[in-house]
Formats: structure tokens, C-alpha cells, sequence
């Protein structure tokens, strides 16, 4: 199994951290995808995936999974271990549901914002920009975070007891801002203890001593 992707970038993170958790990382080759020249939307990589997007995981069959919830999902359901995606019905969809809010409400929306309302990637890449459409969604990033960090008051975790997607979504998504300069407030006590607990769990550890 391969997984095309940039080391260190929001998304691929993702599903470094999902691997990780499941304790699989040594089963991956990992392939790096030259985006900040393009190379993702190169035809040869178009083609892999249409979304010109990191990561997209590869199986030995050649089949091409693209979309981080989507990858996860195959690597929950592949290997054993706790899972991130939830068992019981109601469990899968309050972890469906926190996830998707963590991912249009924090990390898509300080991608848009990045993308739109800062040079983003360089102008090479950043061929179409919206700087209002980005500065709302920085805007929503901070509405989300105060929703996350109300959450976090009665949780341990996004979506209740366990540790999920969801939580590996909104990590990556507090990452993001930071690397975005988007404040994460030191008075959400809540987010900022949540963060400090996940940040504490060997797959991320692991993540940040090998990539630094
Ligand atoms: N919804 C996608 C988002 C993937 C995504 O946007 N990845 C970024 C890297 S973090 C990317 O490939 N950016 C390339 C670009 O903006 O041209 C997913 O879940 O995989």
C-alpha cells in the first residue's frame, strides 16, 4: 500500500496520524508528491486522482482512494486496533457528524483562508483568489473554535469518550491555523487542554520526532 502526499502538510498529517493510531505506518510506502512545483496537477497524477489533491493512497491492486475521510475509512476498516470511525450506528454518526464539523468549520476554513486572503502557496499555484471569501472563513475557523471548545466542556474528546477522526481532523486543523497565523485563543481552556492531550498520544509524538 502507498500513500502519495507531502510530509507535514494539514491533510497528509491526517492519515499519518489515522496509520499511526492503527499502528501500520511500517506497512505504507510513502511517495512524495512535489506540490509546491505542481506536480499534482500533473495528468500522471490527475489521473490517480482527479481532486489534484494530497493524500492519495494506493492499494496493491492499483486502485486509488483520494479524500482524507475517505482513506481513513479503508485504514479503520483494513486493520485492527481501536477505532476511529466509530461500531455502534449512533456512535459512527456522531463521530461522522463531529468530524465533518471539524473539517468545513476549522481546517477547510483556514485552508480558504490561507488559499484566499494570503499567498497561500505562491502565485504559481494560486492562480484564482478570493480575499473576502477567505477572510469569512477565517471568521468561521474562530466561530468553530469557540463551538469546539464549548464541546470539549463536557467531552474528552469531539465526539464523547474516545479518541476519533474527529479529533484527528480538528488537530490538523488547529495546526493549519497556527502555520496560518490564525489565533487559537489561550482562553479556550478547553481546546487548549484537548490540544495538549492529543498532541501527548505516541502517534503524534512519533509524527512530530520523525519529521522534525
Ligand atoms: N478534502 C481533501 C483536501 C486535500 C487537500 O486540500 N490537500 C492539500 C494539501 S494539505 C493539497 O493537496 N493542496 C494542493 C493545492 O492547494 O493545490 C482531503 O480530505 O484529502
Amino acid at each position: 500500500m502507498k500513500i502519495h502526499d507531502v510530509e507535514g502538510f494539514p491533510n497528509p498529517t491526517r492519515i499519518r496520524i489515522a496509520l499511526a493510531e492503527k499502528r501500520v505506518t511500517d506497512q505504507v510506502q510513502f511517495i512524495p508528491v512535489d506540490v509546491m512545483a505542481g506536480e499534482h496537477r500533473s495528468d500522471d497524477f490527475r489521473a490517480r486522482n482527479p481532486d489534484a489533491t494530497v493524500p492519495c493512497l494506493e492499494l496493491d491492486d492499483g486502485t486509488h482512494i483520494s479524500q482524507c475521510n475517505a482513506i481513513t475509512e479503508y485504514i479503520d476498516a483494513a486493520f485492527d486496533g481501536p477505532s476511529l470511525t466509530g461500531n455502534a450506528p449512533k456512535e459512527r454518526a456522531q463521530i461522522s457528524m463531529m468530524n465533518m464539523r471539524a473539517e468545513n468549520g476549522l481546517l477547510n476554513a483556514v485552508g480558504t483562508y490561507f488559499h484566499h486572503a494570503t499567498d497561500g502557496l505562491g502565485s504559481d499555484l494560486e492562480t484564482y483568489q478570493c480575499a473576502e471569501w477567505g477572510n469569512k472563513q477565517k471568521e468561521v475557523a474562530s466561530q468553530t473554535m469557540t463551538y469546539l471548545d464549548s464541546v470539549l466542556a463536557e467531552n474528552d474528546y469531539l465526539a464523547g469518550e474516545h479518541f476519533s477522526i474527529a479529533d484527528i481532523t480538528a488537530f490538523a486543523g488547529l495546526a493549519f491555523a497556527d502555520f496560518a497565523k490564525v489565533e487559537v485563543p489561550e482562553t479556550m481552556t478547553n481546546l487548549q487542554a484537548w490540544r495538549a492531550r492529543v498532541a501527548s498520544r505516541p502517534s503524534i509524538v512519533g509524527l512530530t520526532e520523525t519529521t522534525s
